[in-house]
């Protein structure tokens, strides 16, 4: 099987009607959508998606932000998809991002950085399994 990734637009991402915009760039950049639903994250799901992050400090601000919209979940699926999509979006801290970039061309935060994107194959694996089923998938 293809690599795949865990792309998710978050909840300020869906606030600035630029899901589309975030769509197109995949198809552009060849990929395929195998999986797509739009959800509003609970604390618990919120907790196991950010299980590293649960004891920062910025963590209740994060998961407060997170549960707080809806967001369109995804799984995208091509050959380096992992690392490509993560260069796709630039950096976390949206201030860096450079222009080009989804960040840098629709964000300018740290904690409000429109889009998640799976840090590793393994992480996708863990990430795909906490949102979708595989009969979901295509
Ligand atoms: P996500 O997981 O949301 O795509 O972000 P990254 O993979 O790019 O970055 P991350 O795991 O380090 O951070 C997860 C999430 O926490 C927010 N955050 C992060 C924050 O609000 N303050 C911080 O200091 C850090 C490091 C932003 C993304």
């Amino acid at each position: 099987m293809k690599e795949r990734s865990f792309i998710m637009v978050k909840p300020d991402g869906m606030q600035k009607r630029i899901v589309g915009e975030i769509i197109s760039r995949f198809e552009q950049r060849g990929f395929l959508l195998v999986g797509a639903r739009l959800l509003r994250i609970s604390p618990e799901l919120a907790r196991q998606h950010y299980a590293e992050h649960v004891d920062k400090v910025f963590y209740p601000s994060l998961e407060q932000f997170i549960t707080g919209g809806s967001v369109l979940a995804m799984v995208w699926e091509g050959e380096g998809i992992v690392a490509i999509a993560r260069a796709m979006m630039g950096p976390t801290d949206a201030a860096q991002a450079p222009s080009g970039t989804i960040r840098g061309d629709f964000a300018s935060s740290k904690s409000f950085n429109i889009i998640h994107g799976s840090d590793s194959p393994a992480s996708a694996e863990r990430e795909i399994a906490l949102f979708f089923k595989s009969a979901e998938l295509l």
